[in-house]
């Protein structure tokens, strides 16, 4: 842009100002402009959009000024591969992260527009299951926020994760139409678009030094197109890049076809190449269909390597640096073809040799787990590959055969290990051992939480850790605190900036710290409560019309979000309250702290067993609601369609955040972290995160119960008899019984006998052996919640320790312990 084209200083206050006046006359324009509407007519969806426009336009400015200077600057530049980033809506969090919500609402006001309508009106970008997906959404945040330049990669879903209803008691799946009323986040880039390849066969040939290559030539090609969305920085001007690809036909798709008259065979070809980006997979899935998953998966990663490639010879001309500009981040394995697509590319379109090619791949690559569950250890078969990426196979072949002969050397003639280590497996068919591809081709793996890290290192990554110890790395999950405490609880982030004196720990969380002097100050924990209280109101109300069912905030409100799982061990929960509902009938005088337990999460489309602990705990809600014996003490609910929106709805009001999955099997958790910077205590098993949240809140702050992972390794070696638990413990039999008697299913003995049997006879997760532990703890927790100051002061204690949990932290050792990049700051 030359200096006349640019917009003088008055026109871009005028355009883009912050003052509540530029808000208004901004919003009004672009009300009249983008929308062709005027006040009297806008429909909600059109006074959003104006909203998000007005918003957006305040950020391109230091969007373009980050780019350019990233590019002047030639700054390392962090990667993000991810198949899912689970955003949550923008409006917000993004006013929040400018520092102009009370403008943007005063503004509101002199229009007298509703604020929280408008806000209410954004659908969410649903575009990941949960854990991993969220996360790399925190890191987007905290990346911008460190002033970190970085770009994620991912797919634009037409269709992300289903959304939830609940249908006489069952999950029921509707179709995620998040951008049919239009997405004013993102910019499209027509011309941003880059071929990718499948099927075919490959040649060798020589080229012109005489030298013997391969060329790959696919039997169809679609394009990737990229759709641009800002991501701001909290307090910075830093504003990254999250680029997402959408599949479509080439252009020139059809000529052929329509040449000889087939109208519907070009139609279908386009429907094809098109049906790439359409639709999220959701995970916890039986394998099925899956081929289209894995052209996804080569289908991002390689438009992903494509325009880093674009980016770094724009710049330096070679890619013989490829390695020094970018860390590539791989999350988890599903991005982890970029591997061998990396080698492909440069080898075979940019005519590098092997040992130079695999000299940068292995250097610019790095790999985070993200699960031990041995079901989501992602393999490919041969047969498949063969047929889809044939050029790839011979490059993970060739890897293969390279590294097995390191292996070979390393563990001296030890030809059991060389077949464990080996990245195809030959045990059941020959396939693709993803994980092995991705800590072959990486620097640097790194699990979750410390525990999740050891594990890693003793089981399933075992072999690698003991080849390469320098490899593995622990970086401990993080969430950002703009987004579940500043735009989810903004109560409560007033109360922390008056009792900090200012608002520095949005930015470094650590500073929370100062609450703890304030901890036992009766004044403080009056106003802690309130904000609590109002936050179980707001749920209360928000429950209350969407399920008919209003929870009393003055009962302890005890919550289980998250991914509905066997593993994460709702039904230990219901259990529970299977036990109190007959305590309560057997002697209603009971002394028993009231409480609502409140569910939500969704379950993976084909999992039957989460699909029947969904209806479990919306036939025992049914039972126990309307048994007026009980109410006043017992209510149970359960939360529609958990996501983003909804989640920051539920962590501001929960007083106990139930983390009770089976110690070893939860990687790390995140919404255990999310709860507890809201001042939630915590139930949970030593799993995953979950022990160092209670190191750093303090053991007597923590409600710890349940096996340890040593001990359920151990109760399983020794071969688990759950039988002989439900034989031996009379409150638990009861408690199973009663679910098998039919009394929450209208006398039908049979509807929840998968669920029973399946404890009594098989129970994997130990559900019966950690019964009477959880019970227990529950007592304490009964105690403890009718013991007010001393509840007020462990749960300002939760919020003033959570420093370590944010994800700037996280964050912060990704980039100077992994990737070696450093701030690049953008004024404000
Ligand atoms: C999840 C893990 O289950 C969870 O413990 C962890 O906090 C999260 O990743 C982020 O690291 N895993 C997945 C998955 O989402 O699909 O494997």
């Amino acid at each position: 842009m030359n200096d006349t084209a640019k917009p003088t200083a008055e026109q871009q206050r005028t355009r883009t100002g912050l003052d509540k006046d530029a808000l208004k006359r901004a919003y009004l324009d672009n009300l009249f402009y983008l929308r062709g509407r005027f006040l009297e007519v806008a429909t909600t969806n059109d006074l959003y959009m104006a909203a998000a426009y007005t918003v957006r336009d305040r950020m391109l400015a230091r969007w373009i000024k980050s780019a350019q200077t990233y590019k002047d600057t030639n700054a390392r530049t962090v990667c993000y591969l991810s198949a899912e980033f689970l955003l949550g809506p923008h409006l917000l969090n993004n006013l929040v992260n400018l520092g102009i919500t009370d403008t943007a609402r005063a503004a509101g006001e002199e229009l007298e527009l509703d604020f929280e309508a408008i806000v209410e009106a954004e659908e969410e970008p649903g575009l990941g299951n949960g854990g991993l997906g969220r996360l790399a959404a925190c890191y987007m945040d905290s990346l911008a926020t460190l002033q970190i330049p970085a770009i994620g990669y991912g797919i634009r879903y037409e269709f992300g994760i289903f959304d939830q209803v609940i249908v006489d008691g069952w999950q029921s799946e509707r179709g995620d139409t998040w951008l049919k009323s239009g997405n004013p986040w993102e910019i499209p880039r027509p011309k941003l678009s880059f071929p990718v390849g499948f099927g075919g066969h490959t040649e060798q040939y020589t080229d012109e030094h005489g030298a013997l290559r391969m060329r790959w030539l696919p039997s169809m090609v679609v394009n990737g197109m990229a759709y641009d969305t800002p991501i701001m920085g909290y307090g910075v001007g830093n504003v990254n890049l999250l680029r997402l690809w959408k599949s479509e036909a080439p252009e020139s798709f059809d000529f052929q076809a329509f040449n000889v008259g087939d109208y519907y065979g070009a139609v279908h070809a386009k429907m094809e190449a098109e049906t790439i980006s359409k639709v999220l997979y959701p995970n916890d899935e039986p394998e099925a269909g899956k081929a289209l998953r894995l052209k996804q998966q080569y289908f991002f990663v390689s438009c992903s390597l494509q325009d880093m490639i674009r980016l770094e010879l724009n710049n330096a001309g070679t890619l013989a640096h490829f390695h020094e500009k970018f860390a590539v981040q791989l999350n988890d394995t599903h991005p982890s073809l970029a591997v061998a697509e990396l080698m492909r590319l440069l080898m075979d379109e940019y005519l590098m040799d092997w040992t130079r090619a695999w000299e940068i791949t292995r250097n610019a690559c790095h790999f985070t787990n993200h699960t031990l569950l041995p079901e989501a250890l992602e393999t490919w078969s041969v047969h498949l590959f063969e047929r889809l990426l044939p050029r790839h196979l011979q490059i993970i072949y060739e890897i293969n055969r390279r590294f097995l002969d390191e292996v070979r050397v390393h563990f001296f003639a030890d030809e059991a290990r060389v077949a464990r280590m080996s990245i195809i497996d030959e045990s059941f068919g020959r396939r693709i051992r993803m994980a092995h591809l991705a800590a072959v081709g990486s620097k640097a793996v790194n699990g979750v939480a410390a525990l999740h890290t050891d594990l890693l290192k003793s089981t399933v990554m075992h072999d690698f850790y003991e080849m390469w110890p320098e490899k593995f790395h622990n970086v401990t999950n993080g969430v950002t605190p703009r987004r579940f405490i500043a735009v989810s609880n903004p109560r409560l982030a007033r109360l922390i900036t008056e009792a900090c004196g200012d608002d520095r720990w949005l930015r470094d969380l650590a500073c929370l710290k100062q609450l703890e002097e304030q901890a036992e100050d009766h004044g403080l924990q009056a106003q802690w409560r309130q904000v609590k209280t109002a936050a179980k109101q707001d749920l209360a109300n928000w429950l209350g019309e969407r399920t008919g069912f209003t929870p009393d905030p003055q009962t302890l409100f005890d919550v289980q979000a998250k991914r509905i799982h066997e593993y994460k061990r709702q039904h230990l929960s219901l259990l529970h309250i299977v036990w109190l509902y007959e305590q309560i009938k057997q002697n209603p005088n009971v002394e028993l702290t009231p409480r609502t337990f409140i569910f939500g999460g969704k379950a993976a489309p084909g999992y039957f067993m989460a699909k029947l602990i969904i209806k479990l705990v919306n036939a025992v809600g049914e039972v126990i609601n309307n048994d007026p014996q009980v109410s006043g003490m017992l209510r149970v609910v359960f939360m529609p369609d958990f996501n983003v929106k909804n989640g920051q709805r539920l962590y501001p009001a929960a007083d106990l955040s139930e983390q009770i999955s089976m110690a070893g099997k939860e990687a790390s958790g995140t919404g255990n972290m999310k709860f507890s910077m809201n001042g939630a205590l915590t139930i949970g098993t030593l799993d995953g995160a979950n022990v160092e949240i209670r190191d750093e809140v303090g053991h007597d702050n923590f409600f710890l119960f349940g096996l340890t992972a040593p001990e359920v390794h151990q109760r399983q070696a020794e071969g688990y008899r759950p039988w002989e638990v439900y034989h031996g413990n009379e409150q638990l039999k009861s408690a199973v019984d009663l679910i098998a008697s039919g009394l929450f299913s209208h006398g039908d003995t049979e509807l929840f006998r998968p669920l029973t049997d399946n404890l009594i006879h098989s129970d994997p997760f130990l559900v019966l052996a950690d019964f009477q532990a959880y019970v227990d703890c529950q007592r304490q927790v009964d105690r403890a919640y009718r013991a007010p100051h001393h509840w007020d002061r462990m749960s300002i204690l939760n919020t003033a320790r959570m420093g370590k949990f944010s994800s700037d932290r996280s964050i912060q050792d990704y980039a100077e312990r992994i990737w070696g990049v450093a701030p690049v700051p953008i004024e404000a």
